[in-house]
């Protein structure tokens, strides 16, 4: 047994090509799974399929998928080790999508909150692809037998329907998809509006001044933490209700990688003048990097389409070997 050489598990994640991302996205997911290309067997993707359910512009979708996509490699993933691709290019994942949508229940996916958000948001289209959004992406997660899925917490109830859908289909026809784990990071797993800091940071809000995206220059970024909603009481410390500093405490803890010990004692006796500096300059040196490596990386449109190829062949491969054992099961001629 001496070539049993030990199989690396497999995590896979995707982004929606729907804008720049912020800084929640970034500490919520995309740091994430940077820090685990290393040490697993990785697939990233674009999700190119999910983003036509609000009908984007065609140009501004092929501009954004280009823009995301090379983001991703700026974030210093390494595009021949791990697999990084575009969902359309592989049609495995529609082709999955549309045979799990025949084992979800219209209740069950009824439930899902997000399904809910939008449909109150684009009251003048809520399609059927919105509707089938999860089934998607369990289609996403399950064709790659996937061990770990790093996501932000809002995204938990996606991986739930995406274990029961394969749970459910396993139990019928045997075991044919592994259950994903969702791997949530601790303190980005939800960053907070900067002006409302009861609401999620969403790269779609209408007021920019509540989101901080990853390519923002170093003056907007100082400006907008400093202008974010704080409290009256002009001291640094965790508790419930001191939503603005909650925020951003965990904004300077994740990229300083300090506990909330450490930054209540840094900032003790002194106001939120001093704070809102240090984690605007924290947030700066953390964004810095990528934005210079993604303004190198967008002006090689012919290296991005390049590596765009190989993920999309190497995505196929595994791919199209789960997709071939489920049409298999459940009765498609060979
Ligand atoms: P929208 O434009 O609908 O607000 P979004 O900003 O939520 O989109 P997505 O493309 O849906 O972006 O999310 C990409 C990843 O970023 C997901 O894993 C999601 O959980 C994570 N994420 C999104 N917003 C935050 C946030 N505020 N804090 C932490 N993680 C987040
Ligand atoms: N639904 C996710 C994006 C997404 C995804 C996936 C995340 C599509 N497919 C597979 C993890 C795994 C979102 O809206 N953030």
């Amino acid at each position: 047994m001496e070539n049993n050489q030990e199989k690396k598990q497999t995590v896979l994640s995707l982004i929606q090509p729907t804008g720049t991302p912020t800084l929640g996205n970034y500490l919520g997911a995309l740091k994430n799974w940077k820090n685990m290309s290393d040490g697993y067997d990785c697939f990233f993707g674009v999700a190119d399929l999910h983003s036509i359910t609000v009908r984007p512009n065609p140009a501004d979708l092929r501009r954004r998928t280009t823009e995301m996509y090379a983001l991703l490699l700026a974030l210093g993933l390494d595009p021949h080790k791990n697999t990084v691709f575009v969902q359309s290019h592989v049609p495995a994942h529609a082709q999955l999508a549309w045979i799990l949508d025949c084992y979800t229940q219209f209740g069950e996916a009824s439930r899902m909150t997000q399904f809910k958000d939008k449909s109150e948001k684009h009251p003048d289209n809520v399609n059927v692809g919105l509707f089938a959004y999860p089934v998607l992406m369990a289609a996403d997660i399950l064709l790659y037998q996937t061990d770990f899925v790093p996501i932000g917490i809002d995204q938990k109830q996606h991986l739930e329907i995406t274990r029961n859908i394969a749970d459910r289909f396993n139990g019928l026809y045997g075991n044919t998809f592994k259950l994903p784990e969702p791997f949530i990071g601790k303190s980005g797993a939800k960053i907070m509006s900067l002006q409302e800091p009861n609401k999620k940071m969403s790269k779609s809000d209408t007021n920019p001044k509540a989101f901080i995206s990853v390519l923002d220059d170093d003056n907007t970024i100082m400006k907008k933490i400093k202008s974010a909603v704080t409290d009256s009481e002009a001291r640094v410390y965790r508790k419930d209700g001191k939503d603005g500093v909650n925020n951003l405490m965990g904004i300077y803890s994740c990229c300083t990688g300090k506990t909330d010990e450490e930054i209540e004692k840094e900032f003790d006796g002194k106001g939120y003048g001093d704070f809102k500096n240090a984690v605007g300059e924290a947030v700066c040196d953390e964004l810095r990097p990528l934005r210079d490596e993604y303004n190198r990386l967008i002006s090689d449109k012919a290296y991005l389409a390049e590596c765009m190829k190989e993920g999309a062949e190497k995505a196929s491969y595994t791919a199209e070997r789960t997709l071939k054992k489920a049409m298999k099961k459940v009765g498609f001629l060979q």
